[in-house]
């Protein structure tokens, strides 16, 4: 037994999926306690679940709770999560003191990746990831979650990086640590409240089919990166391009003018861009993860169909 092991709590029900090699997708659970507003939190936490059941696939949502991984919460758990005011952000530098001090932690993109790899997960389903910040050049500020996508051999899908990042160098990190940028039905980079950015993507996929099979031949060679899979938001739930980046500019200045700085950055510009879009941009972030986790659900269906 591996000593990470002992550390994870792994739901039945999962579990079993993991050994019958049957489809489970995991979820992060920073997007439930940092990224959205109680209840909808909760409902958001509570639907995705659904949506992968009802594809055929077995949720895994994933959180350090009482000194353990947990792979597959309970309605309770989520519920800790989505209202708790003392829940910690974990990336993979906190994973270590989070399980030490037992206190409760919502895993991030990046240590979502590293838990699930260890539970034998190979696909993950979040909204949007974290990446190169603006103002690199002063703060560099570069999320955890693309060096974990450059060294995790986990499979994600997002609906692209938004505006509040310097997408043209999010890419250019993504580059250099070897990540496919894969889009699904679509040929540029989506920029998550809305579909497309100027940024034209190398590989796209129009069916689960073909991206199981990118997934399987990186499996074959042995890398140790990860893919992503950038997923549009829906045509009719996107927003439009230039009242959205008017309202991430505002949202920016207000960061600064606030001193935020750290893992706090991202949770503050969610929560005003909220604010300031009086829950649109709310509305849009929901519609877009329940698309990712319908397309998710069914990639890694079409996976397991190759083992
Ligand atoms: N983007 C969202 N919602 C989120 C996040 C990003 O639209 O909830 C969260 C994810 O957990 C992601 C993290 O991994 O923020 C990135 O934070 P940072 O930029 O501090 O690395
Ligand atoms: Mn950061």
């Amino acid at each position: 037994m591996k000593t990470f092991e002992t550390l994870l709590d792994i739901k039945p029900k999962v579990k079993e999926a993991l050994e019958k090699n049957l489809p489970v997708v995991a979820l992060e659970s920073t997007i439930i306690s940092h990224g959205m507003p109680y209840p909808e939190n909760v409902k958001m936490a509570k639907k995705v679940e659904s949506i992968i059941r009802a594809e055929g696939a077995v949720p895994a949502t994933i959180a350090v709770m009482n000194g353990k991984i947990k792979i597959g919460l309970s309605d309770d758990d989520l519920e800790i999560l989505a209202k708790a005011d003392h829940v910690r952000k974990l990336s993979r530098r906190d994973l270590a003191s989070t399980l030490a001090n037992k206190s409760l932690g919502a895993t991030t993109v990046a240590s979502t990746m590293i838990c699930a790899h260890m539970a034998g997960i190979q696909f993950f389903v979040t909204g949007g990831i974290g990446g190169v910040h603006r103002g690199y050049e002063e703060m560099m500020d570069v999320s955890a979650d693309l060096e974990e996508l450059g060294q995790t051999s986990v499979t994600v899908i997002c609906a692209g990086a938004k505006a509040i990042l310097d997408l043209p160098r999010t890419m250019e990190f993504l580059e250099t640590k070897g990540v496919p940028v894969i889009g699904y039905q679509t040929k540029v980079l989506p920029a998550f409240y809305t579909r497309t950015s100027n940024i034209l993507l190398l590989d796209s996929v129009e069916t689960p089919e073909e991206l199981a099979q990118i997934v399987k031949m990186k499996q074959m060679l042995n890398l140790k990166s990860g893919i992503l899979v950038v997923n549009p938001i829906p045509e009719k739930d996107s927003m439009d391009e230039a009242y959205i980046n008017k309202i991430i500019d505002e949202a920016i200045k207000d960061s600064v003018k606030d001193h935020i700085t750290g893992k706090d950055i991202t949770p503050y510009l969610l929560g005003k861009i909220v604010e300031k879009t009086k829950g649109k941009s709310l509305e849009a972030n929901l519609a877009l993860v329940y698309n990712n986790a319908k397309v998710g659900a069914r990639i890694a269906k079409a996976f397991s169909k190759l083992q």
